[in-house]
């Protein structure tokens, strides 16, 4: 099977457990959980709950078992795009290839929707799956999750970009370091914590491989996101693109120019597909996600 065909597949699991998980869109009040399935369920490319669901299955287990739970993760992720796009921090207006939520519905819904996708993604971890045989295992999935989007790890890589960006006032110009300090924090940590998450639900007591395919996934997340932003078109990423340029903004491409950022892809894709190869039980999934998203052209 191609990795495209793997990732249709699974995005039709993913796809269905997120309709069987969100709240009603006729339930009160209507308006936020209509604004929360018009955010979530605007065809994203379901990266953390497929990276969860294979690290699962490399682990040994049936992943059918935890696509609810992990749709927590496509809850958290969502509400981190629909605040990122707020008009007082990137103020995009194209998210998904459709309006943004503060454009379709208004912001103070917008922010609404945020909070309530952030809430009740922990509140899947928490849940799903069911039953007390299961009670340690979620508990340590919130844990590593909630680490991963806290003020040490997304919410404070937030912060940090803000700042380097000068959007927020700073003392000193960032550097290249900076730089991958806040893409690890921003992008990564919740690419980590899905690969974690997936091998946390297993029962894996020493997750060290998988934090490292991880963290190296999440750095070529962002590296491809800046290519992507440089160089491709609205119809392709379904965003504004050449907005990081226009703000002036740190990304791999502008500091160290586009020629740099491919061959760092490329570096990353040969490390990746060797750290998914040494994930005892992997079939070659983890190591076709990695090549997927180094290559990918949205
Ligand atoms: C506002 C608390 C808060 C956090 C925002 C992740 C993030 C932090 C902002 C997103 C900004 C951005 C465009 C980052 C680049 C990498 C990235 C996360 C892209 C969007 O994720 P995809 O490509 O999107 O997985 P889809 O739509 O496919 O789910």
């Amino acid at each position: 099977m191609s990795v495209e065909e793997l990732i249709a597949r699974e995005r039709v699991e993913v796809e269905a457990a997120l309709d069987r998980v969100m709240p009603a869109p006729q339930r009160w009040p209507a308006r936020l959980h209509e604004a929360m399935r018009y955010a979530v369920m605007a065809g994203g490319k379901r990266v953390r709950p497929i990276l969860a669901r294979l690290s699962y299955a490399a682990a040994g287990g049936n992943p059918a078992e935890i696509t609810e739970a992990v749709c927590g993760l496509e809850l958290i992720h969502t509400y981190s795009l629909v605040h990122d796009d707020l008009p007082s921090m990137d103020d995009d207006v194209l998210r998904r290839g459709r309006p943004t939520v503060h454009v379709a519905f208004d912001e103070a819904t917008a922010i609404l929707v945020g909070d309530a996708l952030l809430t009740e993604g922990l509140l899947v971890l928490a849940t799903r799956p069911g039953g007390p045989e299961w009670a340690a295992r979620r508990a340590e999935a919130v844990a590593v999750v909630a680490a991963a989007i806290s003020s040490r790890g997304m919410v404070g890589g937030q912060m940090a970009d803000l700042e380097a960006t000068g959007q927020i006032d700073r003392s000193t110009e960032p550097t290249a370091d900076d730089l991958e300090r806040i893409h690890a924090a921003k992008t990564g940590r919740l690419i980590r914590a899905s690969v974690e998450l997936g091998a946390v639900l297993a029962g894996v007591e020493d997750v060290t491989l998988q934090s490292r395919y991880g963290e190296r996934l999440g750095l070529a997340f962002q590296v491809a996101d800046d290519v992507l932003d440089a160089v491709g078109s609205v119809d392709e990423i379904g965003k504004s693109p050449g907005k990081d340029a226009e703000a002036g903004k740190l990304t791999f491409v502008t500091l160290h120019g586009i020629d740099a950022a491919r061959r760092k892809l490329n570096e990353l894709e040969e490390e990746l597909v060797e750290v998914a190869s040494s994930i005892e039980g992997d079939d070659g999934d983890l190591a076709a996600m990695a090549k997927f998203v180094t290559r990918r052209k949205s």
